[in-house]
């Protein structure tokens, strides 16, 4: 394939507690995404702060923080074309109540923090990601038999 883009999506404690992680997952692999990682931890305040640099100094980061620490979260890391803004767009904004009818938050959530996943928001910042959320050793290179159905040949390149 001609670019290789990878993304980290996290499957936060709400959809763990409202048993939502295969209606999730459902969705990205339906979309034709290749799974490449997948894993249950528990995040600590270090690597949340990391995480959550853009916003760790907003007055709701503490709320935010215990409750990513509230159960542990799925991580899994999506390999495709374009997939960075792909999965963004599977995933919705962030006001989940205002979300499109067809994302996960639009279909799934009505809260802005209890928003079910998190997804990465630029390639840049996929990169940075998935190497916090994943070791080398722990992402995995297969081929998938539908790829030559999920894209044109001239994709394939
Ligand atoms: P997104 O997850 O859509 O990229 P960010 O990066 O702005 O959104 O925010 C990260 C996370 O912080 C959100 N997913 C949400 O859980 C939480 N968050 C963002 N804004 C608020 C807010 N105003 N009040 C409470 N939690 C928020």
């Amino acid at each position: 394939m001609a670019v290789q883009e990878r993304t980290l999506v996290l499957i936060k404690p709400d959809a763990i507690q409202r048993g939502l992680i295969g209606e999730i997952t459902t969705r990205f692999e339906k979309k034709g995404l290749k799974l490449i990682g997948l894993k249950m931890m528990g995040l600590d305040e270090a690597l949340l702060r990391e995480h959550y640099a853009h916003i760790s100094e907003k007055p709701f980061f503490p709320s935010l923080s215990k409750f990513m620490q509230s159960t542990p979260v799925i991580a899994m890391c999506w390999e495709g074309l374009e997939v960075v803004d792909a999965v963004r767009k599977i995933t919705g904004i962030t006001k989940a109540r205002q979300a499109e009818a067809g994302s996960i938050r639009g279909d799934l959530a009505m809260s802005v923090s209890c928003n079910v996943i998190h997804a990465s928001d630029s390639l840049e910042n996929a990169e940075v990601e998935v190497k916090r959320f994943f070791k080398l050793d722990e992402l995995y290179t297969y081929n998938k038999s539908e790829y030559m159905h999920v894209y044109a040949a001239d994709e394939l390149e």
